[in-house]
């Protein structure tokens, strides 16, 4: 019987030698091809001594570790469903994606065992285990006692792996479902697009993987982890982004993936060079746009091309520059800044109009895409599914953009009232809920303006009840209290009125204009 567990595709791509380095911790520790297969055998093992449904939900909210990989791995090995959780979320944003998941098990860290199992439990979650960035806590121990040999779930591709929560711009977050299937397909075809090798590089075992992302999201947890190890790479693993240690790791690594932040933190260290990268094969950004000065800048002092390309939680990745001229993609060989590049091999893409046309080349409209990488639909959510899909087939991205001669994808802006700031999305519509629930707040507005550290910051513009007093401080320090802090407005106005149009919706885009040399 064939089994479509992704595990058994990332496993049967690990080097022969077991005994060598697949991950060196930041810090100096060395995890070697055996350690993480035996590691993920011992907790799919205790998964599965849990005697959990099939289809159960492993909920994790936990600091980044090579552990906290671990049991994502373990998660798919013992064929259920993972549920990454922003180490940033605040109890009121656990309690809605716990309530709405229903996890079987949720894995925190020991500081936050109090509020969280306190949450899980009244949900009706049975396990709850801990697990914190130093190796310690209850999964672990647990974990100690079990076999450290396992047979990895039979899947089949259909077959649900992971849920990613994205906020919505209207009403709560939907649960992304994403399929074993969707991750393989997509794992496989960069793997091919953007050249990975394993011969080669700093110790001759080709690429090295330098990971500075957190790992709750697509970009750190599917696109490198699974790019890493679906090619047998070795990963130099950071807890957390620090510019002038990606920098010194540049050395004996390949190849580095992030957010436009983290490239623009890296360029105000002196210590880039063309020397400190001269081993780097490939630098790939993506989550949020790229500006071309950043990736001009970076030409210039690296003499590397940044690779960009664009992705979604729903979907994975979408499409991508080019790594390199290639007889199969025919005149795709240059990386163009500003661009997203060209939909992957198996990616079918189309801009529409708003009358529902599909626009020709060089038209701005929606974005849709179809193809293996596509997920199955929002958890729980069938209408809203309904609404995102068209009757062929089509996803609905919410970005707006067109497609040159060439066909080059780029990405102008989005139909979605959303704000990307240093590669997280944040909803407005979610901000400006809390801040019109508070005292004295008639009514509010969240826009983005420019930043040049985080690419793009929220700015709250509130109107306060007639007779009332509000401090921009006070509204800023209670929403703190409440949601995860790259949430948070960096500045917030307090003002007479909104500018409207004459329906009486609110021009976001007068304020944006109005706020947009703040920073
Ligand atoms: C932190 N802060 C942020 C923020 N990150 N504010 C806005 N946007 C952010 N992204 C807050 C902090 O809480 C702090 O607030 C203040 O801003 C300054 O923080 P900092 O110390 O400068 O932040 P730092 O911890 O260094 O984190 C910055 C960062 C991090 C860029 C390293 O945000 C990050 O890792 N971003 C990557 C996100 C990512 O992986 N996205 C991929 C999504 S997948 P205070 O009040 O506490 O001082 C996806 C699909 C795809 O989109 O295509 O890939
Ligand atoms: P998420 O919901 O966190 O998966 O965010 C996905 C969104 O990030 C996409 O819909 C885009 O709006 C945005 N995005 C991802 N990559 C890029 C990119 N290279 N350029 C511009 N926007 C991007």
């Amino acid at each position: 019987m064939t089994n479509d567990n992704l595990f058994s595709a990332l496993r049967a791509a690990f080097p022969a030698d077991l005994n060598a380095v697949a991950i060196e911790t930041d810090d100096g520790l060395k995890y070697s091809w055996r350690d993480l297969d035996r590691a993920t055998a011992m907790v799919a093992n205790l998964l599965h001594s849990l005697n959990l449904p099939d289809g159960s939900r492993v909920a994790v909210q936990v600091e980044k570790s090579v552990e906290a990989m671990v049991l994502y791995l373990a998660t798919l090995r013992a064929g259920y469903v993972f549920l990454p959780l922003n180490t940033a979320y605040q109890s009121a944003e656990i309690e809605y994606f716990i309530g709405n998941a229903e996890p079987a098990v949720v894995v925190c860290s020991g500081a936050n065992f109090g509020w969280v199992s306190k949450i899980a439990f009244k949900a009706g979650t049975q396990h709850v285990f801990t697990l914190n960035d130093d190796r310690t806590g209850s999964l672990l121990e647990r974990a100690a006692h079990q076999s450290d040999q396992h047979q990895a779930a039979i899947r089949k591709a259909d077959d649900l792996a992971a849920i990613l929560y994205t906020s919505g711009t209207t009403g709560r977050s939907k649960g992304a479902m994403l399929t074993h299937g969707n991750m393989l397909s997509n794992a496989r075809t960069l793997k091919d697009y953007w050249g990975w090798t394993s011969t080669g590089g700093p110790d001759g075992r080709g690429d090295v993987l330098i990971h500075a992302l957190p790992i709750f999201h697509v970009h750190g947890l599917f696109v490198a982890i699974h790019g890493a190890l679906i090619n047998g790479s070795k990963m130099i693993w950071m807890a957390k982004f620090d510019p002038k240690r990606v920098i010194a790791h540049m050395a004996k690594a390949t190849v580095f993936m992030g957010v436009p932040t983290l490239y623009v933190r890296m360029l105000s260290e002196p210590s880039l060079t063309k020397a400190a990268t001269q081993n780097m094969r490939l630098f790939i950004a993506g989550s949020a746009p790229l500006l071309i000065e950043t990736f001009t800048e970076w030409q210039q002092r690296t003499g590397h091309t940044i690779l960009e390309r664009y992705g979604m939680s729903e979907t994975a990745m979408l499409t991508s520059n080019p790594y390199a001229a290639d007889k199969r993609y025919a005149n795709q060989s240059e990386r163009r800044g500003g661009t997203v590049g060209f939909p992957l091999p198996d990616v079918s893409l189309q801009v529409i109009g708003e009358d529902g046309r599909k626009l020709p080349v060089g038209e701005i409209g929606g974005i849709q895409v179809k193809g293996p990488n596509v997920f199955k639909g929002y958890w729980r959510m069938p209408e809203k599914t309904a609404e995102e899909f068209t009757v062929d087939g089509y996803f609905k991205t919410g970005d707006v953009g067109k497609v040159d001669e060439r066909g080059y994808v780029t990405i102008v802006g989005r139909s979605k009232d959303l704000i990307i700031s240093g590669g997280y999305n944040v909803y407005p519509a979610e901000i400006e809920g809390y801040i019109n629930e508070m005292k004295g707040v008639s009514e509010s507005a969240v826009v983005g303006v420019q930043h040049p550290d985080f690419g793009e910051v929220g700015v709250a513009v509130v109107i306060a009840k007639l007779g009332t007093a509000l401090k921009p401080e006070a509204i800023l320090a209670e929403l703190k209290a409440n949601l995860a802090n790259f949430k948070i407005p960096k500045r917030c106005f307090v003002v007479a009125e909104l500018p409207r149009n004459t329906m009486g919706k609110v021009q976001k885009n007068l304020l944006r204009e109005q706020y947009k040399g703040l920073f």
